[in-house]
């Protein structure tokens, strides 16, 4: 069971996955293909101490991305854990076509985006971003989430914004479409005191808001932090997505929704 209550108050929840089978075959994919790229057997979690070169990293990380999206591991882990989803978010749910896959190595800020809500880049409420990670995540490795932050006013945090002064991330670009933001909305530096790490390990998620602040400026710890955040929100959820239309595949339906399609479809077909 997801624990709503914790999810209504804090804006972040850790999920237990009910069936963790398809993470579990998804890591192992990761890491056969990992070593296949690099022609040296390698975990997921020391893959740092391989590929230590910023640009060899980039292209690493957009075969890893291609190959993630080109099997699609992401919606057969979130549809493994429906049972826990349907109660939490509603019977009708979409869910990301083709999540993130990020690669955070130790002592590498550049690897991260930093605290943000993804309210300020068109994300809304509605909207959850469920991070799931394929190698163990310990505290100084962890994403950083910022406790009741997901009901705040937009304006309520100052930030400034820039431009990446990684002059690699340009609207369009590979890192770009890594998940790296052109002009990000960087918040004060201040707000890292509010900021609790959330350990995770692999079978495990942290479900959050996309209003709530999160993010990672740098991975503290001893192994490269491994995951994919996989958003997920209700069909029926008043988010207009013109600007994004393959942005979101259908998930699952009710059973009434189900069949209002069937007839739709049918009076459709019937008239042309
Ligand atoms: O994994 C990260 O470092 C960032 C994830 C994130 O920003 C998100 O899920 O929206
Ligand atoms: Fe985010």
């Amino acid at each position: 069971m997801i624990d709503i209550e914790h999810f209504s108050e804090k804006g972040w929840v850790v999920i237990d996955f009910v069936d963790p089978t398809p993470v579990f075959k998804a890591r192992e994919a990761l890491q056969a293909h990992l070593s296949e790229l690099l022609e040296k057997t390698t975990t997921l979690e020391d893959y740092h101490k391989v590929v230590d070169e910023d640009s060899l990293h980039t292209k690493i990380q957009i075969k890893m991305t291609e190959f993630f999206r080109k099997n699609k591991f992401g919606k057969p882990i979130i549809e493994a854990q429906l049972s826990l989803l349907k109660p939490f978010v509603g019977l009708d749910l979409f869910v990301q076509r083709n999540p993130y896959l990020r690669m955070a190595r130790p002592g590498k800020p550049q690897d991260n985006i930093g605290y943000h809500r993804d309210t300020y880049y068109g994300g809304s409420p509605y909207e959850l971003s469920i991070l799931v990670p394929y190698v163990d995540i310990a505290a100084p490795s962890a994403l950083q989430v910022m406790t009741g932050s997901h009901t705040l006013p937009e304006d309520y945090f100052p930030t400034t914004q820039i431009k990446n002064p990684d002059t690699n991330v340009q609207k369009g670009s590979p890192k770009h479409q890594l998940g790296f933001l052109y002009a990000p909305k960087v918040m004060d530096s201040s707000i890292e005191k509010q900021m609790l790490a959330v350990p995770l390990k692999v079978g495990q998620a942290i479900a959050f808001s996309l209003s709530t602040v999160h993010g990672c400026v740098v991975n503290k710890g001893k192994a490269t932090r491994w995951s994919s955040d996989i958003r997920v929100m209700n069909a029926f959820a008043p988010v207009d997505l013109s600007a994004r239309p393959d942005y979101y595949e259908p998930l699952c339906s009710s059973s009434i929704t189900s069949q209002a399609k069937d007839y739709f479809l049918a009076s459709q077909n019937h008239s042309s």
